[in-house]
């Protein structure tokens, strides 16, 4: 519905006409999203994206819209160049009428624009390996056209968002204070997640030594970050670009195999559906390499199964942290909602664990031959 608020702050965009309808499109744990239509004086009508940024989560909100306004620019420059349409080929920023990114209100809330993007949705699991093998294709793509973005120039959103050992540092602190009093209640999960500490420095150390590079990265690439054309299920464009930031490229495998690899919704708590289905997993990796070919270094696509074993175990404490800080991260949709989404990611784990030799026969085939 379109609210008097909504109708306040859409009035300090740059929009041609008047505002008609607003829609609310529940997708993502951090942000609110609206699909707002605007009629023009022609009687036609437009769509838009309306965010209210989460900035409890994103306090640095002037950093988080430069970022992407800088991305975007840079992304439709490459699209100009290979003659795609920048206006869906990435994100494009509707600004004030000041000229400025984002619009804060009475409140201090925090809102912005985009253009929509027309003839696309997203999913929340996988359709088919072909769907996944594109959507691979679209996040490589994505790296691929960042690689000549100078990476000192972005700034760091969230610091250390994918610095497993300090997310586990954060557990651990979560769990002595036992603000809620709900750490006996996950005894099994905590065991489970410490006794895999030695594991979360993996991916930092790699870095640290130079044994992989550090590149410009999108750092949330869940399935549903991505535009579908529901008709051809073929990727359109890279959304949520909040996180954009120096990272690896194996946050990006990773993160979308965590996601997009699962059998099962991230929240689905008949643990016997929750399982990595290793033919969305191949296929996800052909695109991706195919869209990085060269790119990519031996030592990166040799480690893609540690990205995904450690994005998912990861996110998985992440969810846990929040249930024993009293979910005040992630939005919930029950009581429990972390900690149904905490053993999911733990489930899909223990089932990579078990896979683990098949993940890495399936990567190594993907290791260009000298
Ligand atoms: C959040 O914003 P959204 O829903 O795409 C989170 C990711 C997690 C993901 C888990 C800024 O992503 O890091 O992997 O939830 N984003 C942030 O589903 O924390
Ligand atoms: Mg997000």
């Amino acid at each position: 519905m379109l609210t008097q608020e909504i109708k306040t702050v859409l009035h300090e965009f740059a929009l041609q006409g008047e505002p008609c309808g607003c829609e609310e499109i529940k997708v993502g744990h951090i942000n609110r999203t609206y699909k707002i239509t605007v009629r023009n004086m022609d009687g036609s009508e437009q769509a838009y994206i309306l965010q209210w940024i989460n900035s409890t989560v994103f306090p640095k909100t002037p950093e988080v819209m430069s970022n992407i306004v800088r991305v975007t620019s840079h992304i439709k420059e490459k699209l100009r160049e290979a003659g795609k349409d920048e206006h869906t080929g990435t994100l494009t920023v509707i600004p004030l009428r000041t000229g400025e990114s984002y619009y804060t209100d009475e409140d201090n809330n925090k809102w912005r624009m985009f253009e929509f993007i027309p003839d696309a949705i997203t999913y929340m699991v996988c359709e088919s390996p072909d769907m996944f093998r594109s959507v691979g294709y679209a996040f490589g793509e994505f790296q691929r056209q960042l690689a000549d973005f100078d990476a000192s120039t972005l700034y760091e959103t969230i610091e250390d968002f994918h610095n497993t050992p300090k997310r586990f540092d954060n557990f651990e602190k979560a769990v002595a204070a036992d603000v809620c009093g709900r750490a006996g209640e996950v005894a099994s999960e905590i065991r489970f997640i410490r006794e895999r500490k030695n594991r979360y420095s993996v991916i930092t150390d790699a870095l640290a030594s130079g044994r992989i590079p550090l590149r410009v990265t999108h750092n949330d690439t869940k399935l549903n970050n991505v535009m579908i054309d529901p008709k051809t299920g073929q990727a359109v464009c890279v959304v949520d670009l909040d996180t954009v930031m120096p990272g690896s490229s194996l946050y990006d495998f990773g993160d979308a195999i965590r996601f997009g690899a699962s059998s099962a919704d991230e929240d689905e708590t008949d643990l016997s559906k929750v399982f990595v289905r290793t033919d969305l997993y191949e296929a996800f990796t052909e695109g991706f390499c195919e869209a990085l070919e060269g790119a990519l270094t031996d030592e990166e696509i040799r480690m893609f199964p540690d990205g995904a074993w450690m994005m998912t175990v990861e996110v998985g404490m992440r969810f846990l942290t929040d249930y024993l800080s009293g979910d005040t991260y992630f939005r919930i949709g029950y009581p429990k909602h972390n900690l149904d989404r905490a053993r999911n990611q733990l489930k899909l784990v223990s089932d990579m664990e078990t896979k683990e030799a098949e993940l890495r026969r399936i990567t190594e085939s993907f290791i260009p031959k000298p």
